[in-house]
């Protein structure tokens, strides 16, 4: 009788012992993921976290770039480009806008991209719009805004066809897309630009600006 109560209670000590390494063990899996996880994303812009940024608007067409809390994706404030081309028949007249997350200081400042692969961001338009285009701009010094701190530019349409339907989508664009010019530096990357390609009038909503790692590699997502 005493050899079988040694041998029950030897047996739940291993139980418990193996539920307690098993608990750990997932324990310590859910946060390696979760880790993971936020390893995988930069979110430069939010408007609600991430809060740093200003930007600039060209003047061929009567247009402004702010935040504003009417229209978001996440929380309450999303960036806001508003447009309307000057000259209705002209093709030629598009307007542009930039965003740049480190409010333009000079020198090494800016997001490093060296490991990530994707830049995505979420938008949402009003009104009538051509075709939007847009490139990242790295930083430099002493000078910004030189040619080779563009990369090229892309298309909002070769990765969401339906991105003027007026509800949100996330773009998705892979940084090989994005080409970097030699002298690019993919270190301090502080400013997306964005242009309206012709004719237009109203506005685009931009939020949730963000660099991820992740092999989905284009695309877009809608809510
Ligand atoms: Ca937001």
């Amino acid at each position: 009788m005493k050899i079988n109560k040694t041998k029950n209670a030897t047996q739940r000590f291993i139980g418990l012992f193996l539920l307690v390494m098993l608990l750990m063990f997932s324990g310590l899996l859910l946060i390696m993921c979760q880790t993971n996880t936020q390893a995988k994303q930069v979110i430069v812009w939010d408007g609600e976290q991430a809060t740093q940024g200003d930007g600039w608007v060209t003047e061929n067409g009567v247009c402004t770039v702010k935040t504003q809390t009417t229209v978001a994706h996440s929380g309450t404030t999303a960036v806001q480009f508003t447009f309307k081309s000057m000259d209705v028949e002209s093709e030629a007249d598009w307007i542009g806008a930039g965003w740049n997350w480190v409010n333009w200081q000079v020198g090494p400042y800016g997001t490093d991209i060296t490991t990530m692969k994707n830049f995505t961001f979420w938008l949402k338009v009003e009104g009538v719009a051509a075709d939007m285009r847009f490139n990242l701009l790295c930083n430099g010094s002493p000078a910004l805004d030189m040619p080779e701190h563009h990369t090229t530019k892309v298309p909002v349409s070769n990765y969401c066809p339906q991105w003027k339907d007026g509800q949100w989508h996330q773009i998705v664009v892979p940084l090989a897309d994005l080409v970097q010019p030699a002298g690019f530096d993919a270190m301090h990357v502080a400013e997306l630009q964005f242009f309206n390609t012709g004719n237009g009038n109203g506005s685009f909503y931009l939020d949730d600006i963000a660099f991820n790692a992740s092999d989905k590699t284009s695309g877009h997502n809608q809510i």
